[in-house]
This record gives C-alpha cells, sequence and structure tokens, in this order.
C-alpha cells in the first residue's frame, strides 16, 4: 500500500490532517514549487521568497520526523509548473494506491483536488482543514437561519467552544468585547520594539536567488530580507510579540504612525495562514500572559478576538458564500486602480506611507489596509475585483480565503453588507485623528475644497451622494446623510465638482453606477 500525499504550500503544519494516522512507511510526501502558484497573481517577492523557503525548511522537518518526501523545486528539469501536473507525474513515479490531501485554501484549487479522482486510477480523499476552530458544517448551523451574519455573535460561540477567556460560562471581566478601549489615537514619543529579523541561512539564500531571478517583474524587493521561515523562528516572533507589543496592543490597535509599519502588530499572519503557527496555541499563550498579569485585557480580549472571531468568521463567509463571491460588486464600482497603488508616488501622505511599507515589505497593519488604502478605493469607486488583486498580490498574509471576504467584504462593500454591516468609508478626518499623517501631508485635511484640500473629504461625500439609492437606508449611515443633508444645495454641489474634477484627474473609468 502506498499513499501519496500532496501537502500545498500553506499546509506547512505538523498537525496537518493528511498525515493523520497514516503509517510513514507507506507514505510518500509531495510538495512541489509550481509556476501557477506564483503567477496566477503576481505575488510579492517577498511572499514568494518566505513560502518558498519555509517549504524547503518544512520538508527538511518532515524528512528529520521520519517520513518520506518528494520535493520538486521551481527549477527543476521536468517541473510541470501546476499542482495537478505535478501530481500526475508522481502518480507515474510512485503508482501509489491512494492520495490523502487536506483541502485547499481557495475555490480554485479546491476544484483542481476535487478533480483528482476522476484523472488518477486511484482513491482520493480530501480531508477536512483542522487546523481552524470551526469545521465547515459548524459555521453552516451557526449561519443557517439568521437574518445578518455578524461577527460578534460568532465570536461569542468560538469562546464558549474554545474556553479562551471565559469564567465559567460568562466573558471574563463581564464583557464579551472591550473595543471601546482600543481605539487610542498614537502616543506622542513612545515607539515599540521592532519585530524580529531572521539572518536568511543556505537555504534561504538559495531561495532568494532563484525568486530575485524568476520573479523580477513582481512587485516589491528582496532587500533586508528576514521572515521567519521555521516553526521555530515564527514561534521566538510569536513570543517576541507577547512580550513586547501584547501589553499595548489593545490601545494602539488602530494608531497609525510615520516610518512605523509595524508598531503594537504582531506580525504574525504569514506564519498562521502558511501553518508555521497554529492559532489556538497561540491564543493559548496570549490568554496565558493575561493571567499572569503580563497583558492586560482588553489587549488580550482584542488579540483573541482578531484570531478566533475575525479570522475564522471571514474563512466561514468564504466557503458559504461560494466561487462567485469574488466577483460581487454592489455598488457597481467600475474605475480602474490608480497606478500608484503599484509604486507609492502620491502626495497623499497617508498613501504614500501605507502603499510605500506594504511595497518594501509585503505588510501593513489592519487600519492602514482598511482605513486608507481600501477606504481610499472605495471613495474613488475602484472596481472590486482589481482591488481585492492587488491585496491578494501585494500582503505576504494572502490567500484567497482570507484576503477576498476583507477586501471584498469588509473593504469594498461589494456583498452589500453582508460581512460588514455598513461601509469602511470616511473622511480626511478619521485618519487625522488615528495617526501624525496629516501634519506631515501637502493637503490640508480641514478643507473639503480647493487646490489643496484632502482629497478624502470631497470624495466621502460624493460616495454617499452617488450611491444614496443603495446606502441611503443603512440606518448606521443615518448620521453622514443627515449632515449631508444640512448642507445647502450650493455648498453640495460644489463638494460634489470638486470630487468629480478630482476623479477625473484619476482616468480609468467611472466610479459607479
Ligand atoms: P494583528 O493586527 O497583530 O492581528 C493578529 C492576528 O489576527 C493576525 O495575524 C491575523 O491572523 C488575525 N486577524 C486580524 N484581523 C483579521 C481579519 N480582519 N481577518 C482575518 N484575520 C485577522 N489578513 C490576512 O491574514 N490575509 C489577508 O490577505 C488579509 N487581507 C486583508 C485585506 C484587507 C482589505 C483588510 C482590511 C484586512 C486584511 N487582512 C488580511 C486582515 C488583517 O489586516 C491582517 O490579518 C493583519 O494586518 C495581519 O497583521 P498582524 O499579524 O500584525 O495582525
Ligand atoms: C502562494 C503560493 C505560491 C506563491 N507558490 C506555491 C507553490 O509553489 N507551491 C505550493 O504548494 N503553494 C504555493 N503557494 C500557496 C498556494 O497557492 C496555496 O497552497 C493554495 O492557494 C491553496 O490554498
Ligand atoms: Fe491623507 Fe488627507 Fe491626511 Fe493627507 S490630509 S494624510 S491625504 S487624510
Amino acid at each position: 500500500m502506498t499513499v501519496l500525499i500532496p501537502v500545498l504550500g500553506d499546509q506547512l503544519s505538523d498537525n496537518l490532517s493528511s498525515l493523520d494516522g497514516i503509517d510513514k512507511a507507506e507514505a510518500r510526501i509531495l510538495m512541489m514549487e509550481v509556476g501557477e502558484e506564483a503567477t496566477y497573481v503576481r505575488h510579492h517577492v517577498r511572499k514568494i521568497a518566505f513560502l518558498f523557503s519555509a517549504m524547503r525548511h518544512h520538508a527538511e522537518r518532515l524528512r528529520e520526523a521520519g517520513w518520506t518526501v518528494d520535493y520538486v523545486k521551481l527549477d527543476d528539469p521536468g517541473n510541470e509548473g501546476s499542482f495537478s501536473a505535478e501530481v500526475a507525474r508522481a502518480v507515474e513515479r510512485v503508482k501509489p494506491d491512494r492520495i490523502v490531501v487536506t483541502e485547499a485554501g481557495e475555490w480554485r484549487v479546491r476544484a483542481m483536488l476535487e478533480s483528482w479522482a476522476d484523472r488518477f486510477d486511484c482513491e482520493v480523499e480530501i480531508r477536512a482543514d483542522t487546523r481552524f476552530v470551526a469545521i465547515h458544517a459548524e459555521f453552516e448551523e451557526w449561519a443557517a437561519d439568521r437574518k445578518a451574519l455578524r461577527m460578534e455573535f460568532f465570536y461569542r460561540e468560538m469562546r464558549r467552544k474554545t474556553g479562551l477567556l471565559m469564567d465559567g460560562a460568562k466573558p471574563e471581566g463581564g464583557q464579551w468585547n472591550y473595543d471601546a478601549e482600543n481605539r487610542k489615537p498614537p502616543p506622542a514619543k513612545e515607539r515599540p520594539a521592532a519585530p524580529l529579523s531572521f539572518e536568511p541561512d543556505k537555504i534561504t539564500k538559495d531561495v532568494l536567488k532563484l525568486v530575485k531571478a524568476r520573479f523580477d517583474n513582481h512587485v516589491g524587493g528582496l532587500d533586508d530580507f528576514g521572515f521567519a521561515v521555521t516553526r521555530e523562528d515564527a514561534l521566538k516572533q510569536q513570543a517576541h510579540f507577547i512580550k513586547h507589543h501584547l501589553p499595548q496592543f489593545g490601545d494602539y490597535q488602530d494608531a497609525m504612525v510615520t516610518g512605523e509599519p509595524y508598531l503594537w502588530h504582531a506580525i504574525l499572519s504569514p506564519y498562521l495562514n502558511a501553518g508555521l503557527l497554529d492559532p489556538l496555541d497561540l491564543c493559548r499563550a496570549v490568554e496565558k500572559a493575561y493571567r499572569a498579569g503580563k497583558a492586560p485585557l482588553n489587549a488580550a480580549e482584542g488579540f483573541i478576538r482578531q484570531i478566533i472571531g475575525w479570522r475564522e468568521f471571514v474563512r466561514g463567509i468564504y466557503w458559504r458564500e461560494g466561487p462567485d463571491y469574488t466577483s460581487r460588486n454592489f455598488l457597481n464600482a467600475k474605475r480602474d486602480l490608480p497606478d500608484f497603488y503599484w509604486t507609492g508616488e502620491t502626495d497623499m501622505h497617508c498613501m504614500a506611507e501605507a502603499i510605500g511599507g506594504t511595497l518594501d515589505h509585503a505588510y501593513a497593519h489592519h487600519i492602514q489596509r482598511l482605513m486608507v488604502t481600501g477606504n481610499y478605493a472605495l471613495l474613488i469607486g475602484a472596481d472590486p475585483e482589481q482591488v481585492q488583486r492587488w491585496y491578494l498580490e501585494v500582503y505576504a498574509d494572502a490567500y484567497e480565503w482570507v484576503e477576498a471576504p476583507n477586501t471584498l467584504g469588509m473593504s469594498q462593500f461589494g456583498d452589500g453588507g453582508l460581512l460588514a454591516s455598513k461601509p469602511y468609508a470616511s473622511s480626511g478626518a478619521y485618519i487625522n485623528r488615528m495617526s501624525d499623517y496629516c501634519g506631515k501631508c501637502r493637503y490640508d485635511v480641514k478643507k473639503r475644497e480647493g487646490e489643496d484640500a484632502c482629497p478624502f473629504n470631497a470624495l466621502y461625500w460624493d460616495f454617499l451622494a452617488r450611491n444614496r439609492t443603495k446606502l441611503g437606508n443603512n440606518q448606521r449611515l443615518a448620521m453622514p446623510y443627515r449632515n449631508w443633508d444640512r448642507m445647502d444645495e450650493k455648498t453640495q454641489k460644489s463638494v460634489r465638482k470638486q470630487a468629480t474634477s478630482y476623479l477625473r484627474t484619476l482616468g480609468g473609468g467611472r466610479a459607479s453606477s
């Protein structure tokens, strides 16, 4: 009996379901660097380098644990360039009786895996990915018959299920959610320790050379590459975060500071999503720090909510809504994403910071993604498919199951409010409150009109006015619409004129219907 076990690039976990209960003597693990995965969007070169190096290290780890691993490098002669073609080659070579694989993280690859049963003359078993807190059926059951799907209520279920931050049947401290304490603007002087950076070893150096040579038309650069590429190093970054950043993670979760891309964030998403770190173990370590008095409750709860709340919730939405989710466009937004998303060359200091950091590090924190680059794309009426493609390309943590609901649903309101109860649209005032950006910008955040007016301001009102038929009944927008209605007609006209002439300078199609 021979079992072929393809292990995909985001399945680098010791406790992977496809390995569960398999006799090592009968197993042939297959890992493959394939052109199709590296180019279906033009991923940031740091993401490709991180993943290839992490895959190569994981193959070594599996071998040390007694597994037989066939590892196909990108430049190996005969590499056919796709998962299915490489599995076909392995089937010829190994002649397995069975293929066992853990389910994929996106619809595109899921379809490939599902085609193998017809294509190959052996049994194919696709196993559930047990590295998440909720399996698909659990989310389905929770979502069935609900009028609206809201993260907060799902999160409470996950708290009960895991027992994290529970005091018997009650939430620790008496409240489920301490978000109201987590909206502080950045402190004037205090700056956190930098995240850890790891010196590339021989494996990583080889990968960096390969990626530089093969993907020079992709976004980003490889200078000072310092990602963790092993579980051990990822665990060091986890410990570093818990010690140095978790205590203030809650307070400054939404803050943005010039030249500080990381602040008090964890910088753990690439490791969680590729499988080097386990989400539940991480949450338990965070809870332990809280119980030991090393982090306040608002920080521990806020962090755990991101993982067992948001991360699980967006995954549930992605799989529940089906493969057409990514092509939804509730606001009928059609504009091309401006070129400066790929260069960072813009006078808007907030955008230059968020995009520049992204291009340099394949990272931006949540509020930069949501309230700067996402907000701007929403306000100008950018085509949500193009916006999703950008987010999928530029971030080291981007896989469609997590990127698409965050971008299409949370950020672009493309699903019409399925994931978020209102669009995350704001004028420059929000950015000004949560950052030091506006003081360093050539635009005036207080101005709505004129050559030096902050573009976010007129765009915000124009967005509301333009989309009134679709958004006018949203209770959470009642106040902004009241404020708009309070402006006299002349002011409304000139604000919209300001927005229209700004949008004209962007070109690239119309904002929305
Ligand atoms: P922290 O801020 O320190 O948060 C801790 C962890 O919580 C993260 O590592 C992540 O695993 C989890 N988390 C937090 N928020 C979310 C969320 N909304 N959805 C899912 N998990 C969350 N996250 C991705 O992992 N991959 C993506 O492709 C991705 N695309 C995004 C696109 C947009 C438009 C937006 C608004 C958010 C996106 N996010 C994505 C969510 C979030 O921005 C990142 O998870 C976070 O910035 C990662 O950095 P960190 O590890 O320092 O996170
Ligand atoms: C993102 C990515 C890239 C860039 N390259 C590979 C690869 O060469 N081999 C591989 O196994 N996985 C890669 N991945 C991750 C896959 O795209 C990911 O496993 C699928 O999207 C399924 O979730
Ligand atoms: Fe961004 Fe406007 Fe502030 Fe400039 S003034 S940093 S464009 S919000």
